[in-house]
This record gives C-alpha cells, structure tokens and sequence, in this order.
C-alpha cells in the first residue's frame, strides 16, 4: 500500500461529502492520502494519539475539517509541528462563522493555517498542501502550474458574446 502524504481529518461523517473535495484534488495531483473521522470533542484520546503518531508514518500536513465551534485543527496543531490546514464548514445556524472564528483565531505560538468556508476551502485546502509537498517535489510544480493555466484559459474563453 502506498504511504500516505497528507492527511484530512473530519469530526463528523456528515463533513464527508464535502471534504471528498480536497480528496478529489489530491487525486488529481496524484498526492496520496488517509481520511479519518475523529473529533475534538468527541474523541480527544483517539485525536492526539493519531497525530502523535503521524509524522512516523510519514505524514506531511494535516487537513482538519469540522463545523460548529471548531476545535479540530486547534487540537491536531497542539500534538506535532507538522503544518495544519484548517477547513472551517457550514454545519450549524450559524453557517460556518462560528467555525471560521473557532479555526482561525488561533493564539500565538500554535499557528493553524485558515481556508474559506466549505467546498472552496476544501479545494484550497487540498492545493495549499500540494504547494507544501511541491517544495520538495518538483513534478508537483509543473501540475500546479499546469492547474492554473487551465483556469486562466477557462476564464478568457467565457465571454460574454
Ligand atoms: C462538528 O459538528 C462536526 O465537524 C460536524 O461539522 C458537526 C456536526 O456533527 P454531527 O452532529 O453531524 O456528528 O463537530
């Protein structure tokens, strides 16, 4: 089985359909990867046992969704000083502030990188670790620029008549 690169972690299974975006893209590039439900709250052990054991697996950053006031990336950044990519998403009444807030207001000294409110802050997510892995992977530079381009053609070929 292949090592896995990256690692998403969600609280809930109803977080799943949003985060197979960011598995989506990591597909896309070709960047392996494992995806766990585990939760702040709800498994705090099960958490940071994970995490403690991760970087020996060879895991390179972490992707921590949740919604509601989430503490998921905050928790997972307190056991490694692997980098953390933290999705904040629309699960309550509040849709995603509460989660937003929660993941990017950070204190000093654990820093917890913040992405947008659900499907695009799955997607960025998943290329903000790519850029991360592309530091020492070279072929994941070219994708990445390979990526972009198509947006820009996309883009300028969708004029208005
Ligand atoms: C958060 O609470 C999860 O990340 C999810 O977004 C939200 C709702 O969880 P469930 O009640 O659906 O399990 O912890």
């Amino acid at each position: 089985m292949t090592t896995p690169q990256i690692a998403i972690l969600m609280g809930s299974a109803s977080d799943m359909k949003i985060m197979q975006e960011t598995g989506q893209i990591l597909d896309q590039f070709g960047v392996t990867y494992e995806m766990k439900v585990l939760s702040a709250h709800r498994t705090p052990e099960e958490t940071a046992e994970y995490v403690k054991s991760a970087e020996g697996r060879g895991i390179q950053a972490f992707i921590a969704a949740a919604g509601f006031a989430a503490h998921l990336a905050g928790a997972v950044a307190a056991q490694c000083v692997l980098p953390v990519i933290g999705v904040p998403l629309d699960a309550s009444s509040l849709q995603g502030l509460d989660s937003l807030l929660s993941t990017v207001q950070m204190p000093k000294g654990i820093p917890v990188a913040c992405v947008t409110i659900g499907k695009a802050g799955a997607i960025n997510a998943g290329l903000f670790a790519i850029q991360i892995l592309s530091r020492s992977q070279p072929e994941l530079v070219e994708k990445l620029k390979d990526y972009r381009e198509k947006m820009r053609e996309q883009i300028l070929s969708s004029q208005p008549s």
